[in-house]
Parts: C-alpha cells; structure tokens; sequence
C-alpha cells in the first residue's frame, strides 16, 4: 500500500547505519503550507493523522494539511497508558470501540510499521460482592453485542496474574474481575508516526508549529483558516484538537458541552517483566501494565479542576501510588522514573462527539476523554468518511452533536472506570 521510496532493505539499513544516518530517508516531509487545500485537518494527534490517512487511502483525496500547533503526536497520543478495549456498555459504543478494535487487529499490516499492538488481555478486578454483580451485568451486555468478555473468580485471577494477591482478608480483597482477552496495548507514538508516514506517501502534508488561530467563514461556509504559518484556503475543516476543543469551537461561537480536565501516568523504574496484562481497578482507583522497557505504567482519576496546564497535582500522583502498593505490595520498594499529564475533553456523557456542525464544512471529533486512544483507526475511520461524504454513516451518526439536544446520550461514565 506504502510507496516503494517507504520500503527499507537491509541493505539500505546497513548502509546508513555505516553512514551515521546521515543519508537516512525521512520519515515524513517538512513542508511549507500551500495556499489552498481540499480538507485541512487541525491536530496531528492520532486521530487527526489517521482520519488524513483515510481521507487520501480510502476517499483518493489527495490535497490535504494537517496543522499542528507543537510537534505530531505530542498531545494526548504520547503521553496516554495505550489501554486498548472494546468492553463498552451501550451498542453504539460497543459498535465503534469494536470496529476500531478489528482495525488495531491489522494497523501494523495496514501502515506497514509496527505499532506493537499486544492483545495481552485487559483485566478489570472487583473487591465486593455489589462491584462483582455490577460486573456480571456488564459482562452479559458486552457479549450480547458479540464482544469478548469473560468473569474470572479469584482462582482464575491468581492463575493469570501471579504477582496478585487475592488473600479474601485484606482491606481490597480481590473478589473476582472480568478480562477481554482481546483487550491489551500499543506503543502510542509508534501510532502516530505510522500514521503520519503512511499519510506523508500518499501526499498528505503534515505542517508542524503551525496553530490555528482563525477560521474564515462566508455565507455560514468555511473558507480557510488563519494559522501562525499564514492564511490557507480550504472549503473543508475538520478539527481533531482534543483537550483544545472548546478553545477552537469558541472562535466560530459553538459552545461543546465539554470539560477539560488534566489527566495524569507515571512510570517507575525498568524492572525484569512481571505484568504481562493489563489490570484495572475501580474501587482501588487505579490501573497498571507494564511497558516492553521494563518501566510500570500506572494512572488513575482526573484531577478535580479545569486546566489547561499539561500537568497534575501531587495528591493525585500520591494516591496512584499508594493505591499501586496497596496490590501489589512487592512495588513498594519502586522508584518513579517520571509523571506527567494531558487534558482530556469529557463530554457529560463520557462518550465522543463525531459530528457536522451549524457552519457548512466544519467538523468536530473530540469529547474521546480518558478513553480515545483505543479508538484511533476507527475514529479516523468515519470521521474521513463523514469529511468525505459531507454525512455521518451509521457508526458515527450517534456521536452527532445533536444528541444533546435530543436528550440521546450513550451514558458510559461506567465504561470508563477507574479514569472517571
Ligand atoms: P491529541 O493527541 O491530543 O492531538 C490533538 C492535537 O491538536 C495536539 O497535538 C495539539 O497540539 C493540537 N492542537 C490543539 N490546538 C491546536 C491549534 N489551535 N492549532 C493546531 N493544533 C492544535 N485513552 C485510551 O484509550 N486508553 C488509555 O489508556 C488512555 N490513557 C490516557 C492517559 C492519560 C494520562 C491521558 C492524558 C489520556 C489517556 N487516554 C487514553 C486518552 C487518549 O490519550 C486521548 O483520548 C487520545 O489520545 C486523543 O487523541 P487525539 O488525536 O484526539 O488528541
Ligand atoms: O479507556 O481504558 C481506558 C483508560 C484506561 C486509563 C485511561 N483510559
């Protein structure tokens, strides 16, 4: 699919290698803006490049920018903990996150570039008898919409995680859990640099240090953009800026039904591999995997604010460890290599806004929250296909923001645990 000038022979890698990579062929080009473009996308995160890439590769559209006001995958797709899953309550979730999930099964194939999706399972444990039924409950839904799911008891559990203790006398006892299997991870900036190469040779021009400042609208149609690189013309403008979102909204007077909220991970210190899943706890209030480096990645709630600021406070930080060590009791002795946070863009209903809007030609993605990374290739999916066709298909038509107006929201606050 990639152009002939993207394959690497070993041959070539010997000989740059001898070279210091001085000869090295770019992954992606530097490219000025053009005047004019068919479709500008803001936002080089995942989503943004990936709904580029789809636009060029499915939609043969091939004049197309992304502009990025920092560097490509330097917002929210490099600093999340790469949780892939599909185990949503509602069907229009479960339709999406799904379809996304099938996507990740080929996207290393797809981009020809390693993304190093590993289905190592997601696990999701309970420490009551009332969390354990909750979980029955979801479990029952989740598999009515054909998606893997399964209740492990503490036995199962202590089989799949040895490292856990699930004594019934401590103060969390592990009481039983429920595990996609085809849940697992990924390596976030490989997603975005696959997406943002494989969308480079089909033309695509990725235009980084480049903030929107402006959208120019005529007779409620868009026609371009003013950004620190200049003015650009375009009849099409889709904005993929997560936690920015309201920000760019608020230049053409939309107000979204949005919150940004920091969001903070840490990882310790590389170790030997001792977590080869991905565990999630609700009660306790955090979740932890471990990375191919060694390093154990650890995240919990929001912090409790609106900010701006891509950092958290200490408290949180705090209670991510201490509730680390309240089951794993063998990290105690760990040290944090380094933390840091995104602002995450949650909507009232914790699911995402794919949608049209009042003004012809502007689109939104946004309001994926905690949750969007999982979502990546589908997002960029049918958020092309809306760009594209100028209409939603049936996947994103219940992300439309219309929804809150008709009262129709896909309540998945419950989906998204221990992030809420
Ligand atoms: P981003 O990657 O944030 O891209 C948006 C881009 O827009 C940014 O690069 C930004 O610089 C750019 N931009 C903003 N304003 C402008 C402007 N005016 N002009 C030009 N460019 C602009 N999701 C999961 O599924 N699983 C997880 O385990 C998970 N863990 C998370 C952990 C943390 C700590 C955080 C912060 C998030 C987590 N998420 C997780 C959520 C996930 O990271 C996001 O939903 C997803 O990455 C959003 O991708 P995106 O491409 O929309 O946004
Ligand atoms: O959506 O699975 C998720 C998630 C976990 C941590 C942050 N988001």
């Amino acid at each position: 699919m990639l152009e002939k000038k993207q394959k690497y022979s070993i041959f070539s890698i010997i000989k740059n290698s001898f070279s210091y990579h001085q000869n090295w062929q770019k992954a992606w080009r530097n490219p000025e803006p053009k005047k004019n473009y068919d479709v500008i996308i803001v936002g080089a995160g995942g989503h943004g490049l990936a709904s580029a890439f789809y636009l060029a590769s499915i939609h043969g559209i091939k004049n197309i920018a992304v502009i990025e006001k920092g560097w490509l995958g330097g917002g929210n797709t490099g600093r999340n903990t790469t949780i892939i899953r599909s185990n949503y309550l509602w069907d229009e979730s479960a339709t999406i996150y799904e379809y996304s999930l099938k996507l990740w099964e080929n996207l290393s194939n797809e981009l020809n570039f390693n993304v190093m999706f590993s289905q190592r399972g997601v696990l999701t444990i309970a420490h009551s008898e009332h969390e354990l039924k909750e979980m029955s409950r979801r479990v029952h839904a989740i598999r009515l919409n054909g998606i893997d799911s399964e209740i492990l008891n503490p036995e199962q559990i202590k089989k799949f995680v040895p490292i856990i203790d699930v004594d019934q006398n401590l103060r969390y006892p592990v009481m039983g859990g429920f595990l996609q299997k085809r849940g697992g991870t990924a390596r976030h900036d490989a997603v975005a640099w696959g997406y943002a190469r494989a969308a480079d040779s089909y033309g695509v021009d990725i235009i980084q240090n480049c903030e929107l400042y402006e959208i120019i609208h005529k007779n409620n149609k868009i026609t371009g953009v003013v950004t620190s690189k200049g003015k650009i013309n375009t009849k099409k403008l889709g904005v993929v800026v997560a936690g920015h979102s309201s920000v760019v909204a608020d230049k053409v007077g939309i107000k979204l039904p949005i919150q940004s909220r920091p969001l903070q991970a840490l990882v310790s210190e590389p170790i030997k591999p001792i977590l080869d899943t991905v565990i999630m706890s609700n009660a306790v209030h955090m979740y932890i995997s471990q990375s191919d480096k060694g390093e154990m990645v650890l995240g919990a709630g929001v912090d409790k604010y609106n900010s701006y600021g891509q950092k958290g406070s200490f408290p949180v930080t705090q209670h991510m460890i201490a509730s680390a060590v309240e089951l794993f009791p063998i990290l105690s002795r760990l040290r944090m290599l380094r933390h840091w946070g995104g602002i995450v863009d949650t909507c009232p209903d914790a699911s995402p806004i794919i949608s049209k809007t009042e003004i012809e030609g502007l689109y939104f993605n946004c309001g994926w929250g905690t949750g969007g990374f999982k979502a990546t290739p589908g997002s960029g999916h049918v958020f092309a296909d809306l760009i594209a066709k100028d209409k939603p298909n049936s996947i994103s038509k219940p992300f439309s923001i219309e929804r809150f107006e008709k009262g129709k929201l896909i309540d998945e606050h419950g989906a998204a645990g221990v992030a809420h």
